[in-house]
């Protein structure tokens, strides 16, 4: 059987890579010429553990085939971003990268043809899609929301449960074929709306527990509680498992999908209040800065970010709260220096981490990288020689602090009112 994958990103390479390699024959398509340029070179602009192995084994098995426009197939699956955009003040799922995909397959579409849709999207999109494209030809349709985890994107792809929400049953079924071909999880089986709902109230879900988290965070340093330790020590309860504060939710799906849900109904009143109070985290942080820097009156200051990833050991900088806070830094006259060792590109020039620091007077730690984890003591102490003030201030609790005071930092911890 031949599939058609529509767009080669984060899910569709992947995706594309495994059917490939359990049997399908797969055309991978992208209208972005230099990344299928680039995936034929073998040299992929995504970093994750294994792909690479992957998509070239995919590609020398003759399995796998990428270009720029669609051919037949049996089955089209989906794989486009759906970012938000703003109308009125009102968010709004931008699906003309959708659109444009099914537009692209349309004139290769037979009968009994399944299309597969992973992209996130508003309740009904699919059925609407499927009312769309049912002008007398049998077509089939499924949403099959993707749930990997960036990082561990190919574990996940094969051991995570799947939800496949079809129009009508026979196309829930023939999706089921194709995913049970890779896929070690269990396969469950809904319709297409419910499969949609189900995506956006797991991202959402853990939204609003960050959210709770980082209220927490701000609360706790009001009373003198260190936020970190009551989480640790709440979540020792059998039933409650709170997540982590921090300088808010970056990345493409857990801070955008919210917004789809806020745009189909009225009622949701605390998914609006997560996004928004995680929104306002950058800010939060930007404050604990500006408060350090008047308390020792620190003249043209400069902050040392380290990470700007959207979270921890990942290059990817999409929606990361660390391109608010730096903007917000620069606005109020701060100057910056930047540090990520997994980054390769971003809108701010890169620093190497002595360049980052030299003169520096406040570290601001953003991204939970494992190697901020991993400093050692004489590190510290060659970063503590090259600063100007000995200011350390981390969003995530991932540095060693003990370490870093005993060298002589003032450490400050979000969420800590100790
Ligand atoms: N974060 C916190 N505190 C935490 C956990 C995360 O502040 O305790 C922040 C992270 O630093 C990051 C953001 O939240 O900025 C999101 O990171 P994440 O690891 O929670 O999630 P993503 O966006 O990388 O991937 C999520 C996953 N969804 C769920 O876990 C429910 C993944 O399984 C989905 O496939 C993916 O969204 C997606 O594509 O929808």
């Amino acid at each position: 059987k031949k599939i058609c994958v529509i767009g080669l990103g984060y899910i569709g390479l992947p995706t594309a890579s495994m059917l490939a390699n359990h049997g399908y024959y797969v055309v991978g398509v992208d209208v972005d010429r230099e990344r299928i340029r680039r995936i034929k070179n073998g040299n992929l602009n995504i970093k994750e553990p294994g792909l690479k192995t992957l998509v070239s084994g995919a590609i020398n098995s003759g399995n796998l085939k990428v270009k720029t426009t669609p051919e037949n197939a049996d089955a089209y699956i989906v794989c486009v971003p759906t970012p938000v955009k703003w109308e009125n003040n009102s968010p709004k799922c931008n699906l003309s990268y959708i659109y444009s995909a099914i537009e692209s397959i349309k004139p290769y579409l037979r009968d009994r043809n399944l299309i597969i849709i992973e992209s996130t999207v508003p309740p009904k999109t699919t059925e609407r899609i499927y009312r769309y494209l049912n002008d007398g030809r049998k077509i089939y349709m499924a949403y099959c929301p993707e749930r990997v985890l960036p990082g561990k994107i190919l574990k996940e792809l094969v051991e995570n449960d799947r939800i496949i929400g079809g129009v009508n049953k026979e196309s829930a079924e023939l999706a089921r074929e194709i995913y049970s071909s890779f896929v070690d999880g269990n396969i469950y089986l809904t319709d297409s709306t419910t499969a949609e709902m189900v995506k956006l109230m797991e991202n959402t879900y853990r939204d609003v527990n960050i959210a709770l988290a980082n209220e927490f965070a701000k609360i706790c340093e009001e009373i003198n509680v260190n936020v970190w330790e009551a989480i640790d020590l709440a979540n020792k309860h059998p039933r409650v498992n709170i997540l982590n504060p921090g300088p808010g939710v970056g990345g493409h799906c857990i801070s955008v999908d919210p917004w789809f849900i806020v745009e189909i109904s009225k009622n949701a009143k605390l998914i609006r209040c997560a996004r928004e109070l995680n929104n306002s985290m950058p800010y939060y942080v930007c404050d604990l800065v500006f408060k350090e820097l008047k308390r020792r009156e620190i003249e043209n200051p400069k902050v040392a970010i380290f990470g700007v990833a959207y979270k921890g050991n990942v290059e990817d900088t999409r929606e990361s709260p660390g391109k608010n806070i730096i903007e917000c830094l620069t606005s109020k006259g701060v100057s910056v220096s930047i540090y990520d060792p997994y980054v390769k590109t971003f809108e701010y020039p890169l620093e190497s981490l002595k360049e980052c620091v030299t003169k520096g007077d406040v570290i601001l730690v953003i991204t939970d990288h494992e190697d901020f984890k991993n400093f050692k003591e004489e590190e510290i102490r060659e970063i503590y020689d090259l600063m100007r003030n000995k200011i350390v201030i981390d969003t995530r609790n991932i540095l060693k602090h003990d370490l870093w005071r005993k060298v002589g930092f003032y450490v400050k911890l979000l969420g800590d009112g100790k």
